[in-house]
């Protein structure tokens, strides 16, 4: 299990934070997702099969990209 702390400039308030819950639960291998509108931040509890690649791709694809 890993936990990743990603900064996403783009995260503008706790909707954001919201969505990007939302949409990174739904890969398999994450478990836990948290965010802090204030700091841009999000933290992603995860393991195989999801990847920080995958974490990434799916954080760009919501046009939310990872720094
Ligand atoms: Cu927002």
């Amino acid at each position: 299990m890993e936990k990743t702390t990603f900064t996403i400039p783009n995260i503008s308030c706790g909707h954001c934070v919201m969505s990007i819950k939302n949409e990174l639960g739904d890969l398999e291998g994450v478990s836990a997702v948290d965010g802090d509108p204030d700091l841009k931040s999000m933290t992603v509890t995860w393991e195989a099969p999801a990847t920080l690649e995958s974490i990434k791709a799916q954080l760009s694809e919501i046009n939310y990209p990872a720094e």
